[in-house]
């Protein structure tokens, strides 16, 4: 397993805290401490650890009672915190077969740029692009002639001129070459060292200039310790970095250093490298990677179950649709709702998913200042019987907010889109219909509907 002893320490820590009957503050705390140890032991950089303990630490005794499992909750919270720091799942590479694409391979001397550029060429070119390597190192001796016989491995030709020294005239020159031959993805090695380190970050700014590269990827090497920060820094300081790579993480006790890297840039993890090999290269998923830091193998399980239970209706104002007594007030409280953590769309979906008004939720974020200046401007009796609303109560509820007619109309519009919907679905469910036409309708929301039904009598 990649970064074995993070992935004990992490795990025993998880371990722990599940095998308690009830978490509480010393459990987060000796949590806490327990991450703490496993990272600094790991070389994240020492800032970073206390920032991403903090977080957890805040948010596990913080939040009121939450409805998911505490532990559950709990894990997940690491997790998260964990993937921030990452810098979560990278953007898919804008790459395209057909078109002329660039990659850009940027790090210092020894970090495997070089044997990254072969590793990518190979899975590119599995991918069914025309990939060709070139190389701008004029520093390293021989580096043309290891990147050609890397490239060989896979079956891919190789760009390069040794006997120029200006980097950036190798650079233009060459890709021209290369693309007036048809290739559609060139892959760009540089040079990792240079008398000044100013000199090489100011080689790499005009390489991209030049290249304009679909994307900038910095190679890092894993078994860096806290050095690996600054000089993620550095580079993303110089270029506009898009992804990293971590190589050697085979057989590497460190690896914090990648993870201090990732916060320092702020980019993610595209590969990570584990061999000399052109075929050890595997592709990021920093979920799964964490899960397996962790030893929850299902962390996107675990997650999802957390955010499914936090995102449960509260069964009250679920009670009260039901019974066809949703009111504008509830209206606007699950509009709010939305912005946390999306509990009105947790019930429309339960309700018949596709049926959602786009126009509904694309303004509720916009409408509700607006809402809730009108909403204070109503009668009980209004709020509770909008239907009542006709045009010499919109006047004077249009002056006492200071809204319009059309801001008024517009929130009445909606809430009688929504009762409309409810009704639809109260009577499909009576009939015993199932819910033809609800989309969004599957087993486990049916199944809580059914609950529902049972315990509210509806
Ligand atoms: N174990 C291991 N070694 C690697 C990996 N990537 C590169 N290397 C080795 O690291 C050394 C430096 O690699 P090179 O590609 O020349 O680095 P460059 O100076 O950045 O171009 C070589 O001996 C590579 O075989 C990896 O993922 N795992
Ligand atoms: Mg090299």
């Amino acid at each position: 397993m990649v970064l074995e002893n993070l992935g004990r320490s992490l795990d025993n820590a998880i371990r722990r805290i599940r095998r308690l009957p009830k978490v509480d503050k010393d459990a987060i705390n000796a949590l806490i401490q327990d991450l703490q140890r496993a990272l600094l032991s790991a070389d994240v950089k020492v800032e970073l650890v206390f920032e991403m303990t903090e977080n957890i630490k805040k948010n596990a005794t913080d939040t009121e009672l939450r409805k998911a499992k505490r532990k559950d909750f709990i894990i997940k919270l690491v997790h998260d915190e964990l993937i921030n720091t990452l810098g979560g799942k990278p953007a898919p590479i804008r790459i395209k077969t057909g078109k002329k694409n660039v990659i850009l391979l940027v790090g210092i001397q020894g970090s495997g740029k070089t044997t990254t550029v072969a590793k990518l060429a190979h899975f590119y070119k599995s991918k069914g692009f025309k990939v060709a390597a070139l190389t701008t190192d004029t520093w390293r001796p021989g580096a043309y002639e290891q990147l050609q016989q890397l490239t060989k491995q896979v079956g891919v030709d190789c760009f390069g001129d040794p006997s120029e020294k200006n980097a950036l005239k190798i650079a233009v020159k060459q890709t021209k070459q290369a693309m007036a031959k048809g290739y559609d993805l060139l892959i760009v090695d540089t040079a990792g060292r240079h008398k000044k380190e100013t000199e090489l970050m100011d080689e790499m700014k005009k390489i991209e200039k030049v290249l304009k590269p679909n994307e900038v990827i910095l190679v890092l090497d894993g078994t860096l310790g806290q050095q690996a920060y600054s000089q993620a820094e550095e580079f993303s300081k110089s270029t506009n970095l898009g992804s990293i790579i971590v190589t050697k993480l085979d057989g590497t006790a460190k690896g914090g250093g990648a993870l201090s890297a990732c916060a320092a840039t702020n980019v993610p993890i595209r590969f990570i490298g584990v061999g000399e090999k052109t075929e050890d290269l595997q592709s990021f998923n920093p979920s799964s990677f964490i899960g397996t830091l962790l030893g929850v193998p299902d962390i996107e399980g675990l997650v999802q179950k957390v955010q499914d239970a936090e995102a449960m209706p509260d069964p009250e104002a679920v009670k009260r649709m039901m019974q066809g007594k949703f009111t504008l007030d509830d209206l606007y409280t699950q509009l709010k709702s939305i912005k946390k953590v999306g509990k009105f769309q947790q019930i429309i979906s339960m309700m018949g998913g596709g049926n959602i008004p786009d126009a509904l939720k694309d303004d509720a974020e916009k409408n509700l200042e607006k809402w809730e200046v009108v909403l204070n401007s109503l009668t009980q009796l209004e709020k509770e019987n909008p239907k009542i609303i006709k045009k010499s109560r919109k006047r004077r509820i249009a002056i006492g907010s200071g809204t319009d007619y059309t801001t008024i109309n517009r929130m009445l519009d909606q809430y009688n889109q929504m009762k409309k919907m409810m009704k639809q679905f109260m009577q499909l469910r009576k009939k015993g219909k199932g819910m033809p036409g609800m989309p969004g309708m599957n087993k486990n929301a049916m199944n809580f509907m059914n609950k529902l039904g049972k315990d509210f009598k509806f």
